[in-house]
């Protein structure tokens, strides 16, 4: 039996909106560990990280909370790596989307060592390809893809230690859903030379087609990691996000990504970040994103045929 292990990290650090560290305890509440169990895992909770408050600060030289950012995502970092190492299937449930750093990070590094193919999946209504000099806000939530792929601070683009290489090459993470991107974001995603399927060509291809072509190249040797930003989703159906932008995929064509990544059988960590219980209505969205991780996880609506 797998064990899951459930990591908190409830903190906004990386946004200037409040309300994401909430994010832990919202997916608690609407039952994440007893609908985990449901899916045949080992539920291990292994409760909250601690990291610095939120100071609330200006930005300073491009970042906004640079040094709390920093001190969360090592603690991810660990916590993550540790899970990995005992063979187990790290969930981290966030806060904010610069706690990827970490967990990629993580992740990279484990498959680094054993040889494995990684292969990120970044669902999103955002790029996250900010760098410290493009980003309007100074928000690391904006920044992470750019730090994965070495662009950035080295507090966060060597998490893994001062020799290591950045966590990800371009050719391996494919951004889903988006549609708000800043002009020096596409220039940087064009640049790299990264996969992009947005809201037009899910409309003009269908969710099942783009889910295909992101999945091509994953096989049983791939470690799949599946970065999950809950404004992805439709505001009308996920309200409870910090930095909602209208026009996203439907409940439906969301749980179909979740059907067709749980059967390519590749998964191996995730994360599911951006939830704001602050600004969500009777925790629908943390019942949502639950929901859909069942999905991830396997359940169907029906049997079928593999
Ligand atoms: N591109 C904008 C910025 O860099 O400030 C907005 C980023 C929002 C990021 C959210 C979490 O995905
Ligand atoms: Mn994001
Ligand atoms: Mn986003
Ligand atoms: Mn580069």
């Amino acid at each position: 039996m797998t064990t899951l292990t459930l990591i908190g990290a409830p903190t906004d650090v990386g946004a200037s909106v409040l309300g994401a560290s909430m994010g832990p305890d919202a997916l608690r509440i609407a039952g994440i560990a007893r609908a985990m169990q449901a899916r045949g895992f080992d539920v291990r909770d292994q409760g909250n990280l601690a990291g610095p408050g939120n100071p609330q600060a200006e930005p300073a030289s491009g970042f906004r909370h640079l040094a709390e950012v920093a001190a969360w995502n090592r603690a991810v970092y660990e916590a993550t790596h540790a899970a990995l190492q005992a063979g187990q299937l790290p969930l981290l449930m966030g806060g904010d989307h610069c706690l990827a750093i970490g967990s990629i990070s993580a992740v990279a590094q484990h498959c680094r060592a054993r040889g494995r193919r990684l292969k990120v999946l970044w669902f999103d209504a955002h790029a996250d390809a900010n760098t410290p000099e493009s980003s309007p806000s100074g928000n690391l939530h904006g920044m992470p893809v750019a730090c994965l792929l070495g662009h950035g601070p080295a507090q966060l683009t060597r998490l893994a230690g001062p020799e290591a290489p950045p966590a990800l090459q371009s050719g391996q993470i494919t951004l889903i859903g988006v549609r708000s991107v800043d002009a020096t974001e596409k220039r940087f995603v064009n640049e790299h030379g990264i996969e992009v399927y947005d809201m037009r060509t899910i409309d003009e291809l269908g969710m099942r087609a783009v889910m295909q072509a992101a999945l091509a190249d994953v096989d049983q040797d791939t470690h799949l990691h599946v970065s999950f930003d809950m404004d992805c989703l439709d505001p009308s159906v996920a309200p409870g996000v910090g930095t909602g932008v209208r026009g996203g995929p439907t409940y439906r064509e969301t749980q179909l990504c979740m059907e067709m990544l749980a059967d390519c059988g590749a998964l191996g960590s995730a994360d599911l970040v951006e939830l704001n219980p602050a600004l969500d209505v009777r925790n629908q969205t943390a019942e949502l994103a639950v929901d859909l991780l069942e999905s991830l996880f396997g359940k169907s609506t029906l049997m079928r045929p593999q």
